[in-house]
């Protein structure tokens, strides 16, 4: 199943975001460390120019840390930009942004001439929860699903900093199914427009090619699944996802395996990694 996801108000986000750019001295971008290509917006990039942009890889604490590390490096080669893999709930780490846009604009942040930093990004992907521990309070809703900001907020760090937390935005044309099923996979897509069979099938032939042993381990997966359909249908019996008449629902065998995959109980993945974003962009 194609997957597409433009709700009404990120074309209005778009345009908000758009205009308050204008006005703002820094950038910083919320990607999700375990998809570092599929979740930066190519719209925001258009919008930001030459904007300084700090490029956060934030849940770190889900990513495979070898990854990410090889994410840091490649980010680090683009002009006018610094990567910042941390997880938004972790104070110290957090912190490290303040200095990073005060480095960045150095002539702001001062009494009358505030720094204005602007977080954007896809939905879920953390930047209600980074601004909540910058302010060291709960000034920005949060929550386990996409689309839960849907307009922009300002916020006075009181440090001569002004945030705004936007809503998470995605393109209208999703024509890169690979990066909407890791997008789907982590979270980023409402439920309404997502198959989860089919994002769940994705997910359990990822993780059988690239970590099999966690998959293995955790399911107690037999030798004979072979296939994404073989390996969903051993899960959901494990998980006791089973219809009134004691068949494997498939439906919620992906929905539980995706649950547990996205909140870490598989351990820390990774969904892409640079070589083979490289290997996209040259072929584009
Ligand atoms: N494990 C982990 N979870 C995180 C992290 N940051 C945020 N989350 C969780 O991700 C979910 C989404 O967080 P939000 O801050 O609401 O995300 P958002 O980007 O503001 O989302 P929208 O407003 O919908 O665009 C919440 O359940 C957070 O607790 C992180 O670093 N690690
Ligand atoms: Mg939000």
């Amino acid at each position: 199943m194609t997957i597409k996801w433009y709700p009404g108000h990120m074309g209005k986000a778009h345009e908000q975001i758009a205009e308050l750019i204008r006005k703002t001295d820094v950038i910083i971008e919320v990607l999700d460390a375990r998809l570092p290509a599929s979740s930066a917006n190519h719209l925001l990039a258009e919008l930001r120019r030459e904007k300084p942009c700090i490029k956060v890889l934030n849940k770190n604490d889900l990513a495979d840390s070898a990854v990410t590390r090889a994410w840091v490096q490649t980010f680090r080669k683009e002009a006018g930009v610094r990567a910042l893999p941390l997880s938004a709930k972790q104070l110290r780490e957090v912190n490290q942004l303040t200095r990073l846009c005060m480095q960045l604009a150095p002539t702001r942040g001062k009494p009358g001439r505030p720094l204005r930093a602007m977080v954007v990004g896809i939905p879920n992907v953390g930047k209600s929860t980074l601004i909540n521990t910058l302010a060291g309070k709960c000034m920005a809703k949060v929550g386990d699903k996409p689309a839960i900001t849907t307009c922009p907020q300002q916020i006075d760090l009181r440090n001569g900093i002004i945030l705004s937390d936007t809503p998470g935005l995605l393109w209208p044309d999703m024509g890169d199914q690979v990066a909407a099923y890791r997008l789907a996979t982590s979270g980023a897509i409402g439920a309404g427009a997502l198959d989860y069979t089919s994002v769940g099938l994705f997910a359990a032939e990822f993780m059988m090619l690239r970590y099999p042993e966690p998959l293995i381990h955790r399911y107690k997966l037999s030798g004979d699944a072979d296939s994404a359909v073989d390996i969903l249908e051993q899960i959901g019996r494990r998980l006791g996802c089973l219809t009134g008449g004691g068949e494997i629902d498939l439906h919620r065998a992906a929905e539980a395996f995706l649950r547990e995959l996205r909140g870490g109980k598989l351990g820390r993945v990774s969904f892409e990694e640079p070589e083979q974003y490289v290997e996209k962009t040259i072929e584009r």
